[in-house]
Formats: structure tokens, C-alpha cells, sequence
């Protein structure tokens, strides 16, 4: 067995079906490797895109993620989907062509250091070799799924795939972690103590499948819940625990409830989304978690812990109906802010109007910009994987590689893409990858003509807007694009037809959805 057979061998055998990417010419030998093996390869337009798709599909099937890029460029392309999965935890590993050993430290076309390149953005980084065959693919596998996921990346020497596959064997230990019993104490104590507690639940919860412990939880225990963005779906917006999302619209709403707690307790919270500083009141914090992460000292109690443990040390926590009933209350605020909101053609008409339309197991994926912060809140989520979005690594560009993804991963399912004008240039040829595996993607793009997040934050510095203008007229100014229907819509009306003729359509289309985005000012939090 080559080197190259053995590597496709391995990543079947660990379940992975396909993988992303652009070649180069030293990629021919894995990529046939690998299709005689059964892992497809899905030709994307732009290496980013392949290993945002890389990492969805890691989402979605729970199966690590494997995207690929050439020597240099194409290295440097993937990298910013890789660093995607590291911040949005994700398990990837990211392979790219190397120079063959003599050739590292020269001068060559395309030769950089890929090493140095991945070293901040991945969790670990390889050069594959004979002599280390086995062990770097099986510590690749195991650190790119240990706590926190993320990515790893291998380097693949031009001239390796061919040489004889070495087995090595290799025993490696499991690393359990259990709680500290001192902490557990004094954590006991805390909790049994506090009088108006907060939870707080981030996505590592979402991540170890924390939903039906958190409901059955606060069905004996009547206290207060807000979510990171990431998080949204893990307790459902009808629970009446259920107080909002944190950073997204209207949060500030949420300090009404946040400000009188006495006690925040923080399940799987990965501050990666939103620092506990931002926007916690100046009390204790019990921080459960599965690694040692970055956490506000002052009052702070770390519990590392496996997940299933926590709410077993949350038992002793008193329900707060006072907490509870200001938690309804600042819903319905927010609820009624939004209501008002729903009359001119703004973007709440139109996230309205989609929610309306789509059926209730749709998955919706996001860009990032004003138009996430609008979502985040607003959308209403009937299970955790239903709206993917990047929170952690905030990447532009990231919503139709993710919504092409989950079309593949899902493909019973309509997969519809809301993003900005601006996000969806930076990767708009992803339509032709859509089109040539015949995947089909609803794409809603929200056409204000401007990166509207960024006239906001001029706006809170007293900036005129400058920079964000993005075009005038229309933003394709054509009837398709990369053969994908264009539907132009400015109004709910036509929204509406425009939606019901996407969803019986057999192919992906986009909706040019010219929105005014002022109600944006009066949504999005300065943070
Ligand atoms: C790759 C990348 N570049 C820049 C940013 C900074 N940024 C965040 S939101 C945003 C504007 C997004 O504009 P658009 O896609 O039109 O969405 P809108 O805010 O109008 O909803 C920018 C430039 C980013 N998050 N990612």
C-alpha cells in the first residue's frame, strides 16, 4: 500500500466521505487514492470555501472534516476557513501540499512555510513522512476531535505518496477528566446559596447534546436561561426559562434580567462568542466546562468536568420564579419591538415572511453582519444544527460554502443561505460549486448596497459612512448569475411569491432582496 492509499484507507475507515478543495499537481495521487477508496472530492471555487465546507460537514455528521489546498496560495486561501474551525470548534483536518524535503529552505514557485503558515490557526500542525505515517495521522484524528475541536493540518511532502506505507503500532492512553472535588464544595455551596441565579449556556453545551438534560432540568428547577448565538435552539424560545441571546439584537434588553442576578452560572459557555466581561454583573461565576479556558478570575469557580456530570451538581439550585417572570417580560419586550418593526420592507419583514414560508425543519445558514445579529435573535430555532453560523471566527463569506455543505450533508432538506450583499461577493463563486454537484441552495441575499454593520460602528464613533458603499442600482443586475435564477424582490408581496416559487424550484436560486436596513440602528447592540 502507498502512502496515498493508505492515508484514504484511514479517513474512510474514520467515516470521512468527502473532502474540499482546489488541487495542484501534487494532489492527483491522493485525490485518485481517495476516490478509489469511496471519498469524493467536491472542486470548490475558493480554498476558504472548502474548508468552510470542511467544517459543516464536521458539524453536521459529526464525522471530521478533511479540506485540501496546493503549495503557497492555495495553502494560504484555505487558511481562513481553517481558522474558522479552530474559533468555531470544529474538527477539520487540513491537508496541503509541501515541498519535497530538499526543496523546503530554497527558492521555488509557490514555496512558503506551511508549518509557520497553520501553527496559530490550528490546534497542531504535521509534516507527513515514512517514518511517522501512523502516528501523525492517528494524533491528528485524536487531537482534532479532542475538547476543544478544532483543526489540524498535515503537510504533504510532492514526493511522498508514492513510497511504501509503513505501519507503525501505537497505544495511546485516554485522558479523563474528572471534577475537583475541593471546587465541588465550595461550588455547592454557592449554588445551594444563591437566590437569583442566571444560566448561562454556550456551545460547547450544544456540542456534547446538553439540550434534553438542560429541559429536563428546568422543568424541576424554574430559573432563568440566556444562550450564546451558537447556542440558540438548545432550549426552546417557548420554555418559559427562556430569556434571549446574548450579543445578538436587542441584547441590551437582556440587562434588565442579567443585572439582578446574584449568581451566573455558565454551562459549556465558550467565551470564544462573547467574553463573560461584556456582560456580566459583578457576582460569582461557576463556569462549567471541558477544558481550561479563558475565564474572568474575580469570583470565578472553574468545574472541568465531563458534560454529563453538571447538572448533577446543579441540583442543590433553588428555582427563582422572580427571575423567570422578569425573563417573560423582557421576551415580550422584545417580542413587541420586533412586531413593530414588521410593517415597512426591512429586514424583519423579510426574516419574518421566510420563517412564514420555509418549513420548520429547514436548515438556514448565515453570513455574518447586521443581518446575523437580526437572526441570532429573531430566528426561531427548533433544534441546534437548524441555523449554522460562525460566531466564533466571524468570517464574511462564510454562509453559502456552509449552505452548499449542509445541502450535500442533508440532502431531503431545503438549505436556504441569508447574507449581506458585501459577505456574499467575498464568495459568490460557490454558486458554480452548487451547480456542478447539482445541489440545490435557496440564497437570500439582504441587498442594502452597503457593509451595513460597519456604517453602524461609524456611526457610534460619529464617522460619516465611508468605505461602505457597495455598488448603486442592483446588485447583480442580471436575471441569473453563474446560471442560478435571480428573483429581485422589494416587497412582502413579492417576497412571499418570490419564496414559494424558490422552494418548488429544482435548482438553487437567489433572491435579490432589496431591504432599507434602517430598522438595523434601533436592532443591533453596541458592544
Ligand atoms: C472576512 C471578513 N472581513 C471583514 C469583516 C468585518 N465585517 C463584519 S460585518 C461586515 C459588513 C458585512 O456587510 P454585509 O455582508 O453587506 O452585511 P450587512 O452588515 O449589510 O448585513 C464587515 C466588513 C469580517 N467579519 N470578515
Amino acid at each position: 500500500m502507498t502512502i496515498a492509499e493508505y492515508l484514504a484507507s484511514r479517513l474512510r475507515n474514520h467515516g470521512v466521505r468527502r473532502f474540499f478543495g482546489i488541487p495542484g499537481g501534487p494532489s492527483i495521487p491522493y485525490m485518485e487514492a481517495f476516490r478509489k477508496k469511496g471519498i469524493e472530492f467536491i472542486l470548490t471555487s475558493h480554498e476558504s470555501a472548502a474548508a468552510v465546507m470542511a467544517d459543516v460537514t464536521a458539524r453536521l455528521t459529526g464525522v471530521t472534516g478533511v479540506c485540501h489546498g496546493t503549495f503557497g496560495p492555495g495553502a494560504t486561501n484555505l487558511s481562513t476557513g481553517v481558522g474558522g474551525a479552530l474559533l468555531d470548534r470544529s474538527p477539520l483536518l487540513a491537508l496541503t501540499s509541501e515541498m519535497p524535503d530538499e526543496w523546503l529552505k530554497r527558492t521555488a514557485q509557490m514555496n512558503i512555510d506551511h508549518q509557520a503558515l497553520y501553527r496559530p490557526i490550528t490546534k497542531s500542525t504535521y509534516r507527513l513522512s515514512e517514518d511517522n505515517l501512523t502516528s501523525v495521522t492517528e494524533e491528528a484524528l485524536e487531537i482534532a476531535n479532542a475538547e476543544y475541536p478544532g483543526p489540524v493540518h498535515i503537510g504533504l511532502p510532492s514526493d511522498l505518496h508514492g513510497r511504501d506505507a509503513i505501519e507503525t503500532s501505537i497505544r495511546r492512553e485516554k485522558v479523563h477528566v474528572t471534577a475537583d472535588e475541593l471546587r465541588s464544595e465550595k461550588v455547592r455551596v454557592l449554588i445551594a446559596s444563591s437566590r437569583r441565579p442566571l444560566l448561562a449556556v454556550g456551545l460547547t453545551a450544544v456540542r456534547h447534546g446538553l439540550g434534553k438534560e438542560l429541559s429536563a432540568f428546568l422543568a424541576t428547577h424554574s430559573v432563568p436561561v440566556v444562550v450564546t448565538p451558537m447556542a440558540k435552539g438548545i432550549v426552546s424560545d417557548e420554555n418559559p426559562c427562556y430569556a434571549g441571546v446574548l450579543f445578538h439584537a436587542l441584547s441590551n434588553r437582556l440587562q434588565r434580567l442579567t443585572r439582578e442576578a446574584d449568581l451566573v452560572i455558565g454551562i459549556g459557555y465558550d467565551p470564544v462568542e462573547y467574553n463573560y466581561e461584556s456582560w456580566m454583573p459583578d457576582v460569582p461565576l461557576v463556569h462549567f466546562d471541558t477544558v481550561i479556558s479563558d475565564i474572568p478570575g474575580r469570583g470565578s469557580l472553574r468545574i472541568v468536568a465531563p458534560a454529563e456530570k453538571w447538572f448533577g451538581m446543579l441540583e442543590p439550585l433553588r428555582s427563582s420564579p422572580v427571575m423567570v417572570s422578569l425573563a417573560g417580560e423582557v421576551r415580550n419586550e422584545m417580542a413587541v419591538t420586533l412586531a413593530g418593526m414588521s410593517k415597512g420592507f426591512g429586514p424583519v419583514t423579510v426574516l419574518r415572511i421566510l420563517r412564514e414560508e420555509l418549513p420548520s425543519n429547514a436548515i438556514v445558514t448565515s453570513d455574518v453582519g447586521s443581518h446575523l445579529h437580526l437572526l441570532g435573535q429573531l430566528w426561531d430555532v427548533p433544534a441546534p444544527g437548524k441555523l449554522i453560523m460562525t460566531n466564533g471566527w466571524s468570517s464574511m463569506g462564510f454562509g453559502l460554502p456552509a449552505a452548499i455543505a449542509a445541502a450535500m450533508c442533508c440532502r431531503d432538506v431545503t438549505v436556504v443561505c441569508i447574507t449581506g450583499d458585501g459577505g456574499m461577493m467575498m464568495n459568490a463563486g460557490e454558486m458554480m460549486t452548487a451547480r456542478r454537484y447539482g445541489i440545490k441552495v435557496i440564497v437570500v441575499v439582504l441587498a442594502d448596497g452597503e457593509l451595513n454593520l460597519i456604517r453602524l460602528k461609524e456611526g457610534w464613533k460619529g464617522v460619516d459612512p465611508y468605505g461602505v458603499n457597495l455598488y448603486n442600482g442592483s446588485l447583480f443586475g442580471s436575471e441569473s448569475f453563474l446560471g442560478a435564477k435571480v428573483m429581485h424582490v422589494s416587497s412582502a408581496d413579492n417576497m412571499r411569491k418570490a419564496v414559494r416559487e424558490a422552494l418548488l424550484s429544482d435548482n438553487s436560486v437567489i433572491l435579490e432582496v432589496a431591504v432599507d436596513p434602517a430598522e438595523y440602528v434601533d436592532l443591533v447592540v453596541k458592544v
